[in-house]
């Protein structure tokens, strides 16, 4: 997997929550250093700079789904750009909050849909975003992306998911924070959902290796969107929702290799990064070296499936 092109979008998007500082997540990216590192790794790399979206209106009053015009303009901006890039290469949206993922995942499952393929999700989170703002108490919409992509109704004003993604074509894998709401869609819809007791019990490769074997016996497309809070906060302190007891650097590396191995991701977010909260760049930094195990970077090759 190395030399086709990964094409750098900037999506600073800030207005899927209250706490500011996601927007400065797309830039953090860049002084990480992550376009030489694809580069080094044998990548053709077009960074197409940060899609000129509205900035983040002041924080809705509590429990206003933040599903005001910025966010809807933000969808449609995203969608189309992801639509766009995914023509001519490998898209990496650089957050900017999870409610980016309303956007690329739209725009990666209607151009799935143009090829005819179906659009798998791995979703690597410590909480599923499977609220819609019927449901959702808090009233961010960082908290509802997997409900907009499934085509679940009360996205009011939202364009309408043309290609809704079946749930059961959805993986979460880090999970330990699960509200009410969501624990019964999971499981009323039997979407694959891999806490971190059963990453504790059976390590990540099993899980993992299992949805992977699903994507490719489908013909699958693979979108993966990383939320930094996957991660444990021991080594990723830079995100506005922590959670205790996420993935561990290792785990979280041997997710990325595996996937790379697979040869069956075609699309990434890089989600909730916040520099604000971060501590000398190195939430960043892992981010970056966790995206170059994606793309390559091993000690020891081992036979990469053709890629779709
Ligand atoms: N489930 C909670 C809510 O809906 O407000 C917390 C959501 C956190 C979302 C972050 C992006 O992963
Ligand atoms: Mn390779
Ligand atoms: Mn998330
Ligand atoms: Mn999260």
């Amino acid at each position: 997997m190395s030399g086709g092109t990964c094409i750098l979008i900037g999506a600073p998007l800030d207005c899927g929550k209250r706490r500011r500082g996601c927007s400065m997540g797309p830039e953090a990216y860049r002084v990480a250093g992550l376009a030489e590192t694809l580069a080094d790794l044998g990548w053709r790399v077009e960074d197409r700079g940060d899609v000129p979206g509205p900035k983040a209106p002041p924080p809705a009053p509590a429990g206003q789904v933040h599903a005001r015009s910025e966010n809807i303009e933000w969808t449609r901006l995203l969608s189309n750009a992801a639509r766009d890039a995914m023509a001519t290469g490998f898209p990496i949206f650089l957050g900017g909050d999870h409610a980016l993922s309303l956007g690329t995942v739209a725009g990666v499952a209607d151009h799935a849909a143009a090829k005819g393929r179906p659009l798998f999700v791995l979703w690597l989170d410590a909480h599923p975003d499977i609220h819609s703002p019927a449901t959702s108490a808090s009233g961010n919409l960082h908290g509802t992306p997997i409900g907009y992509v499934t085509g679940q109704p009360g996205f009011d004003g939202f364009p309408p998911m043309a290609n809704p993604v079946p749930p059961r074509n959805i993986c979460f894998i880090g999970l330990r924070s699960v509200d009410g709401p969501e624990r019964a869609a999971i499981q009323s819809a039997g979407m694959r959902a891999i806490d971190m007791r059963q990453i504790d019990e059976r390590g990540i490769a099993a899980p993992l290796a299992e949805f992977i074997a699903a994507v490719r016996a489908a013909n699958g497309m693979l979108h993966l969107s990383l939320d930094v809070d996957f991660l444990d906060p021991a080594i990723a302190p830079a995100v506005g929702t922590t959670v205790p007891g996420g993935a561990t650097f290792r785990e979280a590396h041997l997710a990325m290799e595996m996937l790379h191995d697979s040869g069956l991701v075609t699309s990434l977010d890089l989600v909730e990064l916040n520099p604000f909260l971060d501590d000398r760049g190195r939430t960043a930094a892992l981010m970056v070296d966790l995206t170059a195990s994606l793309f390559g970077r091993c000690v020891f090759d081992r036979p990469t499936r053709s890629h779709s």
